[in-house]
């Protein structure tokens, strides 16, 4: 009897956990200039990420999902797209969406509540996405109208571990695959989904074996490696624009924070996994990496440090000084036309308005 292995899938990583490179490297790996500007946005995620975490704690946001542990998946993901392609994606993509041209003041407002913080005007790429596995069936169908308009551009996706456990999920990836579209599926696997850990997610022992039913190929990446996060997704999205093969990859990370701010992970997280996993960090690996190249050192941390404190400080006041929108806004966006009851009460709130401010 011939037995195939049906389930394996490749694992990548290029940088491993000690900062030493695999023998086989992609060009990004030998482009300082790349790696630093990499190095560069992974600082000031994290520096944002802090504020934000800061800002919600003393009444100035609203719930905040944090990206802490995660910059190499977003980042990287951001750095491998071209302009054209379409982004959609979930809710921790702070990385990636400062890189399709988002402010962050813009990022603060949406989570501050305020909806003009999820109008990315300049580009065909989709705005925040909150419920879970609503992301995946979003790219099928945006990729089937670039395949169907005959335009030389992918679409790329990224949910959850959780998310995978959706029908939603599963559906997504068949028509993708039975009607070959130029698709990316980016799983972030930071091993929880709020509660719910990884193992307790899924018997299936890779998320990427997902693919497999769906005709397509799924790819393992070492999620704090961003140079195989970043050369895996340029390899995914070329394969999607040029081919039409959709891909899977699963970014294999870990979640260094609560799920979001309206969380506390110590009432299930084991108390020993998030430092056993900060030996793997992302930032921490590529910053040894640049000290051993010679091109970084302890005074242009520090002023790499301040620089994103600033810029950060600046994006807060940008935030915080924009005015709100007026009460009407909330009639605005959903009708072409208001129907003539919301019409009425959009009036009323117009006069409430006017006696507010006078
Ligand atoms: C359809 C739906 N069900 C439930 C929720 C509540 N919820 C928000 S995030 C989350 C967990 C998602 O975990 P995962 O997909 O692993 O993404 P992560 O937040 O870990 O990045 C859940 C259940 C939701 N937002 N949408
Ligand atoms: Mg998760």
């Amino acid at each position: 009897m011939k037995v195939i292995e049906r389930f394996e899938v490749p694992y990548y990583q290029y940088l491993n956990e000690n900062s030493e490179l695999a023998d086989e490297i992609p060009p990004i790996a030998e482009d300082t200039e790349a790696l630093l500007r990499l190095y560069s946005l992974m600082i000031l995620v994290r520096t944002m990420d802090a504020k934000a975490i800061a800002l919600q704690r003393t009444g100035k946001l609203g719930t905040y999902p944090s990206t802490r542990g995660q910059e190499a998946v977003f980042v990287g993901i951001g750095n491998a797209m071209a302009k054209d392609d379409i982004f959609i994606p979930y809710y921790r993509d702070m990385g990636t969406l400062i890189q399709r041209g988002v402010k962050l003041s813009q990022i603060l407002q949406y989570w501050g509540g305020d909806e003009r913080g999820n109008c990315f005007a300049d580009s065909k790429d989709f705005p925040f996405s909150v419920p879970v596995g609503s992301q995946p069936l979003h790219a099928s169908g945006a990729a089937y109208a670039v395949k169907y308009h005959k335009e030389h551009r992918a679409v790329l996706t990224v949910c959850g571990d959780g998310a995978t456990s959706q029908g939603d999920f599963y559906e997504a990836m068949n028509v993708a695959g039975v009607w070959k579209l130029p698709v990316v599926f980016v799983v972030c696997n930071n091993q929880w989904a709020i509660s719910v850990s990884r193992e307790a997610q899924t018997a299936a022992s890779t998320l990427a074996q997902k693919a497999i039913a769906a005709g397509f190929v799924g790819e393992q990446v070492d999620g704090n490696d961003i140079i195989a996060v970043q050369h895996r997704t340029v390899e995914a999205l070329k394969q999607a624009r040029d081919k039409h093969e959709p891909r899977l990859l699963e970014m294999i990370c870990y979640r260094q924070h609560d799920h979001t701010t309206a969380d506390d992970a110590t009432r299930y997280e084991p108390k020993h996994l998030r430092g056993q996993e900060w030996k793997k960090e992302p930032i921490i690996r590529l910053r040894n990496f640049l000290e051993k190249m010679g091109v970084w050192n302890a005074t242009k941390e520090e002023e790499l440090q301040t620089a994103c404190a600033n810029e950060v400080d600046q994006s807060v006041k940008e935030y915080l000084n924009t005015p709100p929108q007026p009460l009407t806004a909330m009639f605005d966006y959903l009708y072409e036309k208001l129907p003539d009851i919301y019409q009425e009460q959009r009036n009323m709130l117009v006069d409430a308005e006017k006696n507010i401010h006078g």
